[in-house]
């Protein structure tokens, strides 16, 4: 369990857009023995999300929502580093491809689950953000992925998870790969919607899921 105060002050610093102080903060309270996932789990997140309300009540602006995304990007990396440093990695032959979804942007939550990924082993291959279905079934064909995973973040880019779903089935290839969805307006339902074989609520949900689903096989 993390100090209540070390929570509040997370939160605070992404609250207040206030990258240095959250960089110099993360790497203080990681040295001292805070575990990164919690930290980002329970202080970061809830900080970010904060923003994100407000920024949908219009209380706070774009060039607020952009210095906070850069405050959260920046302790993200940090965690990752922290993440990948405590990691016991064994081999997994297990290939995943992930990308952000074609006109979306957000891959601070992606970049989680990528770094969550690599340190339980699996070899994974991050397309980045905004990445056409085509593009990400090619590479998922080049690659031989054995798991295709995508985020959306926006209500309005979810269904180009639909999108790939489709285009699968159309090519054939939908038994040659699993799906995992995730990103915040992402639901179960939608993935049962949609046909993927499974969603991710968060990053350490996306690594279970994906090591159910290898065992499906
Ligand atoms: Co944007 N944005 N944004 N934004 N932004 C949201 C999503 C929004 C909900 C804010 C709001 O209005 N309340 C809203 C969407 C509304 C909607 O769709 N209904 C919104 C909007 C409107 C926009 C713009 C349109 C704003 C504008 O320009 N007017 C614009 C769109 C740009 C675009 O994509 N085309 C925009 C831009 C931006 C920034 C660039 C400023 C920045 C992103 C920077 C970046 O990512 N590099 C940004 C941010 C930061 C947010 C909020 C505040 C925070 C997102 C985030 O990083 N969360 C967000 C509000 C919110 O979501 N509450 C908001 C923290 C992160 C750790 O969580 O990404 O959910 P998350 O990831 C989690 C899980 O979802 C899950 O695991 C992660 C770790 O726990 N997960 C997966 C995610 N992907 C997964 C994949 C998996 C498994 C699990 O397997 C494959």
């Amino acid at each position: 369990m993390i100090d209540e105060k070390i929570i509040e002050e997370a939160k605070q610093l992404i609250v207040q857009q206030d990258k240095e102080e959250a960089a110099k903060f993360a790497e203080k309270v990681i040295a001292e023995g805070t575990d990164p996932l919690e930290l980002l789990k329970e202080g970061f997140i809830p900080g970010i999300n904060h923003v994100g309300d407000l920024f949908g009540r219009g209380q706070l602006f774009l060039p607020e929502l952009i210095k906070a995304a850069d405050a959260m990007k920046t302790v993200t990396d940090l965690v990752n580093e922290a993440i990948a440093d405590e990691s016991q990695k064994q081999a997994s032959p297990a290939t995943v491809l992930i990308a952000t979804v074609k006109g979306d942007v957000h891959d601070i939550g992606k970049a989680i689950v990528v770094s969550l990924m690599k340190a339980n082993g699996f070899t994974v291959h991050d397309l980045g953000r905004d990445v056409e279905t085509d593009k990400i079934i090619e590479e998922a064909e080049k690659l031989n992925a054995d798991i295709i995973g995508t985020s959306a973040l926006l209500t309005t880019t979810m269904p180009k998870q639909k999108e790939i779903e489709e285009a699968l089935k159309s090519s054939g290839l939908r038994d040659r790969f699993k799906t995992i969805v995730g990103g915040a307006p992402v639901t179960p339902r939608w993935a049962a919607r949609i046909g993927a074989d499974a969603y991710a609520e968060d990053a350490q949900d996306g690594v279970l899921k994906v090591k159910e689903l290898l065992m499906q096989d």
